[in-house]
């Protein structure tokens, strides 16, 4: 017996006959991944269940916040432990009495592979259900790929698999993945109705794999696919796993459901031993990591955070102010003049607009978030705010002007967070009389839709501070790493490594597009060159005081601020399509020649290593110093924040699977052929010398 007072098969499996219906509950925290103890608790639940002629159907159900959520990731690449899904799977099929699976929470990849082998599927109408393993860089491997597109078709299994989305359950009900709805906090009993209804009736033991209809209507017609590949190469570009599910669907489509399962069970193995599911792996659990701070307990107590002030209506304030206000939050907007506030109140207006035409938000939603703001000119109007959040024109002398006025008017307790994006978060916070409600709340542009955000403590910050902030960000979508003060934190101080990297190369001989194809091919969404005339050539350039003392000085000058100008370092079309401009090189030429730096055929691989390797190198330091807790906060900032390809795991990640001996002694030739900045960090000498990885440093 076990807590719930139900025989146990294994401390994560029960079982217990209802009334003639095995009700079978796996109760795994904190979200019933299938690990070995799972599987194996499963199997003898259902062996037991089909033996005993007492019972006459069986209902799978699990305790706690969710269904089954997947296979056990933290399994992926140990020896395997039997029973394997399929033997599972297998017991439960032949049982040869009615299985209903109830589903509440999220029933996901080999959680739902394996409600895919009941005979019927029951579920609260929040509960969603997925194939989320392409996010991991795999193929669901139990029989997703051959079951699902039986029940729904080919075309929707495609764009289910290929995107891991989650079917809500009332969509699911529609499409046929479900078989009932049950009413919300009674799943347990609407199943075992379920159950009893289908053994009344009499009704037979539908088999998914006997499901044949659906895959017929496209038998014979290989456009489907190729239309779909075609129609999400982009989407696509770099990545495994996709190609591989289509593969796999398409052998669902031609082979019996048998052969299907082991084509697929194939494909499976070869994604999970590859080093893109290692990276996409390690995101996951880095991700979750980055959420936790080491000298922050997770009971700390959290400040209320109710009404939210943001100071500055430009880009960067109106992206923040949307990102609270879709969070739920009241929020007011400080701007100095009516004309300014006008406009950023306007920005939020066409977005929301925007959204409500594209049927990304309802009317009342737009008419309720509108409700929540409270535009302004008056510091009085913040008195009763909880948090806020300052992104005003970034120079020092200014913010410290914000924060003196902030602390004069602020509540006591509120939390004043600074958007800054290189400045010194302790000297902003000494404007104040109480550094320690004071932080850093580094937003990425757009920021109601960038997920990073780099949350910035100073070393006086309070920890209820840094534990509110972290909070926080989670519940406005944002994915928080908490990073310490030091020019451009992680994201811009490693991102300022590499454009330097990239600028010196140009000068030695290479083009911007022989750089920007380098990177790109390496997986980066945009080259160097390319971001930075997409971005803006002239962000930070100030025409008065233009000197023509680098490249893109004089870029600027001759008015080439990038995309929006038609030129830049490339030249534009009307379709903002670039294309190599003969112009940009000609300045580049012969600023190099005018001082003395030689030019070269500089090849693919030195602009690989000189741009890639000093990013490691940064983040080695970073670590050094601490002002990252760990190298995989600094991968979670590079990916989420700067398009780092996540099938790469990020830079520290990547570094190891390079191995850092090779980076350490690359790094000491390029110092003695190009400098010191090249010299390898201590840490990362240290760690090449001793064998080791950032995570036992
Ligand atoms: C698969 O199924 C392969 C099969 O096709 C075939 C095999 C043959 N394993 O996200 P949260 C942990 S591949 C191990 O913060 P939420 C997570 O690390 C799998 N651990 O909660 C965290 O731990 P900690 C396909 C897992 O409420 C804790 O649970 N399935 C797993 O925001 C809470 O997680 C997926 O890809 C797991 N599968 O979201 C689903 N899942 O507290 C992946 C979670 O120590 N999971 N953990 O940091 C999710 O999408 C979300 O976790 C979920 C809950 C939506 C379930």
């Amino acid at each position: 017996m076990n807590a719930t007072g139900n025989p146990a098969v294994t401390s994560v499996v029960t079982w217990a006959n209802e009334g003639g219906i095995a009700v079978v509950t796996v109760n795994s925290p904190p979200v019933n991944a299938l690990s070995a103890a799972v599987r194996g608790g499963l199997k003898q639940a259902f062996e037991a269940a089909a033996a005993d002629p007492a019972v006459e159907a069986v209902v799978l159900i699990c305790e706690g916040q969710t269904f089954m959520a997947g296979a056990d990731i933290s399994e992926f690449g140990k020896p395997p432990v039997s029973p394997s899904f399929r033997e599972v799977q297998d017991v439960m099929e032949a049982t040869g009495k009615p299985v209903v699976m109830a589903i509440h929470g999220t029933a996901l990849g080999g959680g739902l592979e394996i409600a895919l082998v009941g005979n019927y599927r029951i579920a609260v109408p929040s509960a969603k259900l997925g194939l989320p393993e392409v996010k991991l860089g795999l193929l669901p491997g139990a029989g997703g790929t051959q079951r699902l597109p039986r029940v729904v078709g080919v075309e929707k299994a495609l764009a289910l698999i290929t995107s891991g989305d989650q079917v809500p359950a009332k969509e699911a009900l529609k499409i046929g993945l479900l078989d009932a709805l049950a009413e919300e906090g009674h799943l347990k009993r609407d199943a075992l109705a379920f159950a009893r209804a289908v053994l009344a009736e009499k009704r037979p033991l539908k088999r998914v794999g006997d499901l044949g209809d659906k895959l017929a209507e496209v038998r014979g017609k290989p456009e489907v696919f190729a239309e779909f590949r075609k129609a999400n190469a982009r989407k696509f570009r770099g990545f495994e796993a996709p190609e591989a599910i289509i593969r796999c669907i398409e052998a669902a489509v031609d082979l019996p459901l048998e052969e299907g399962l082991v084509f697929e069970r194939a494909r499976f193995e070869e994604l999970k031993v590859g080093s893109q599911s290692a990276a996409q792996r390690h995101y996951f659990f880095a991700e979750r990591q980055a959420a936790k701070v080491p000298d922050v307990p997770a009971d700390t107590p959290l400040r209320d955070i109710q009404t939210v002030g943001v100071l500055g209506a430009g880009t960067m304030g109106t992206g923040i102010a949307m990102s609270f206000l879709n969070g739920g939050f009241r929020v007011r907007l400080l701007e100095t003049s009516e004309a300014a506030l006008e406009h950023g109140t306007g920005i939020i207006r066409k977005t929301y607009e925007g959204n409500v035409a594209r049927g990304r938000m309802s009317d009342k939603d737009f008419d309720g978030r509108l409700a929540q703001l409270t535009p302004t000119l008056d510091y009085a109007d913040l008195a009763d705010c909880d948090l806020i959040v300052e992104a005003v024109f970034e120079q020092m002398d200014i913010k410290k002007q914000v924060f003196a006025k902030l602390d004069a008017v602020a509540k006591p307790g509120a939390i004043l967070a600074t958007n800054t994006s290189y400045l010194d978060v302790n000297e902003i916070a000494a404007a104040t009389k109480r550094p320690q409600d004071v932080i850093g709340l580094h937003f990425f542009s757009p920021a109601h839709i960038m997920r990073l955000l780099e949350v910035v403590r100073g070393s006086e910050t309070a920890k209820d501070v840094i534990a509110t902030s972290m909070k926080l960000a989670r519940r406005i979508g944002k994915v928080p790493v908490l990073v310490g003060v030091c020019h451009g934190f992680v994201g811009n101080r490693i991102h300022l490594q590499r454009q330097t990297q990239a600028e010196r190369i140009v000068l030695e001989g290479a083009t911007p597009w022989q750089v920007d194809a380098v990177l790109e091919g390496f997986g980066l969404p945009m080259g160097p060159f390319r971001m930075r005339d997409m971005a803006g050539n002239d962000v930070g350039w100030n025409r008065e005081t233009s000197s023509s003392a680098t490249v893109r000085e004089i870029l600027n000058e001759m008015g080439r601020h990038g995309q929006k100008s038609g030129a830049g370092y490339y030249d534009y079309d009307a379709g903002r399509k670039p294309t190599p401009s003969e112009i940009s090189l000609k300045v580049i030429r012969d600023f190099a020649a005018a001082r003395g730096i030689a030019q070269r055929e500089i090849p693919d691989e030195e602009i690989f290593e000189r741009c890639l390797y000093v990013m490691v190198n940064e983040g080695a330091k970073i670590l050094e110093e601490g002002i990252a807790s760990r190298a995989s906060d600094i991968d979670v900032v590079w990916v989420t924040g700067y398009g780092w390809p996540v099938y790469r795991g990020g830079p520290m990640f990547w570094g190891e699977l390079v191995g850092l001996d090779r980076i350490s002694a690359r790094l000491s030739e390029l110092a003695a052929l190009h400098g010191d900045s090249f010299q390898p960090a201590a840490l990362l000498q240290r760690l090449a010398a001793e064998g080791k990885g950032f995570a036992q440093a």
